[in-house]
């Protein structure tokens, strides 16, 4: 009697539970996806100067030791005139240059422009591994995953823009890696 009185009132809550449990699951997925959605616009930096817009300003760690790290970020142009990024300076490097990548006879090199880099009317250029990049030489110290390093931008006519770079991870690719969004 004992036997059968136990068993028989487990089973039941058993799979109430597991019905329970795959309900809390999929409600934390909602959630989750949701919250992933809803981060995006408040993580993500916008910085207005003039008819310029600078978003998701970011870098990498440096691995140790390393007294270089690449600087990215995207700036729209809204407005009916070119502009010009023509210098940066930050507290954290000796001095930062203007990068572009090329292909001199089948290999890939950077060199840094002179003249800066003309954001033209109506276009968006983003600076990104691989591509234009902004180049912090002589890093004073390392650049940590989560710090933030202020970057004052010189345009020709948005005059002085304050950003301020998020770090990741040293392989990271695209900022805000860590979301696995990319994957
Ligand atoms: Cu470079």
């Amino acid at each position: 009697m004992v036997g059968i009185h136990v068993t028989q009132p487990l089973r039941n809550p058993f799979k109430h539970e597991s019905l329970i449990m795959k309900n809390i699951k999929h409600t934390l997925a909602g959630v989750a996806a949701l919250l992933a959605v809803l981060a995006v616009p408040v993580l993500a930096q916008e910085i207005k100067a003039g008819e310029l817009v600078i978003t998701q300003p970011w870098s990498r760690a440096t691995p140790g030791g390393a007294k270089i790290a690449g600087g990215f970020l995207t700036i729209e142009n809204k407005g009916a005139a070119p502009d010009r990024l023509v210098s940066v300076a930050g507290d954290v490097a000796g001095r930062v240059e203007i990068h572009e990548m090329a292909i001199n006879n089948g290999v890939m090199t950077m060199r840094p422009l002179d003249k800066g880099l003309a954001i033209e009317p109506g276009k968006t250029v983003k600076l990104a591994p691989g591509g234009y990049h902004l180049m912090l030489m002589d890093l004073k110290n390392p650049l940590k995953q989560g710090e933030k390093v202020p970057l004052e931008l010189q345009f020709e006519k948005a005059g002085k823009v304050a950003v301020s770079l998020d770090v990741e991870g040293v392989g990271a690719q695209a900022p805000h890696d860590h979301s696995g969004m990319k994957k």
